[in-house]
């Protein structure tokens, strides 16, 4: 198994109060054009890492896509899995995700089980996450797919216990998502309560379509933010994105 450098890099962020911005590629949803662009763009913004991925992937861009980051950039690629399906020793990470806010229990424990044996020998870095989907005011595909019932969005306290149990299975990371497109993205109040109950690094997208929404994010104690649906319709974005995110790091709270 390769080594721990990404996760190292997320966790050493956190601690010195440093705030991370993912740009989410969906390989069905890239267009080749655009995607020249939003890798550009992501170059000179100083994107920290890609996550690739999606609930489908119908089409076999997925190595495509890896090879044409790995061409134009240095920015870490990490699998974003939707499915057991998924996988390329092409990218450099992968979060082996379980929905720990759902009851079913294939996306539990049981597609683990079965990809095991190929994660445990591959160079990819693996890191274990704890995957809440929280509702955003739309049946999104990852709700749909999963067959999972979302946490509700004003419920911090189950958010917030579920998250909890998730560090203290050994979660090396807690992913909150409203899922890709979502109406409404989680509230500042939810990301401030989770983030002050847990000692491990937050991931927080889904439904983020400014910067002002990623800083405000960022500076209720999200460590990373992911945003793909907003970039794909408007790449430019993603300047003024990561600026923010990267921003929090040094203004006063
Ligand atoms: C979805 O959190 C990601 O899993 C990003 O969501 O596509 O809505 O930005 P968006």
């Amino acid at each position: 198994m390769n080594n721990n450098n990404l996760y190292s890099s997320i966790l050493e962020a956190k601690q010195q109060g440093k705030k991370k911005f993912v740009v989410l590629i969906d390989p069905d949803n890239v267009r080749l054009g655009k995607l020249d662009k939003v890798l550009e763009l992501s170059k000179s913004a100083n994107v920290d890492y890609f996550f690739i991925g999606g609930s489908l992937v119908v089409n076999d861009m997925l190595d495509m896509v890896l090879g044409s980051i790995k061409k134009t950039t240095d920015i870490p690629m990490i699998l974003f899995p939707g499915n057991s399906f998924q996988l390329s020793y092409k990218a450099d990470g992968l979060l082996f995700l379980s929905l720990i806010s759902g009851r079913n229990a294939e996306l539990l424990i049981g597609k683990h089980v079965i990809s095991a044996p190929f994660l445990k020998i591959s160079p990819l870095e693996i890191m274990s996450t704890g995957y809440m989907l929280i509702d955003g005011g739309i049946s999104t595909t990852v709700q749909y797919m999963s067959n999972t019932t979302a946490i509700p969005a004003n419920k911090d306290d189950i958010a917030l216990c579920t998250a909890m149990a998730g560090e203290l299975l050994g979660m090396k990371m807690i992913y909150m998502d409203a899922g890709s497109g979502a109406m409404n993205p989680i509230s500042t109040s939810m990301i401030d309560a989770v983030s002050s109950a847990i000692d491990i690094p937050l991931i927080v997208g889904g439904g983020i379509r400014t910067p002002e929404k990623a800083y405000e994010n960022v500076k209720a104690g999200a460590d990373v933010i992911v945003v793909g649906d907003a970039i794909e319709k408007d790449p430019q974005l993603i300047i003024e994105m990561a600026a923010a995110v990267h921003e929090a790091e040094n203004s006063p709270a």
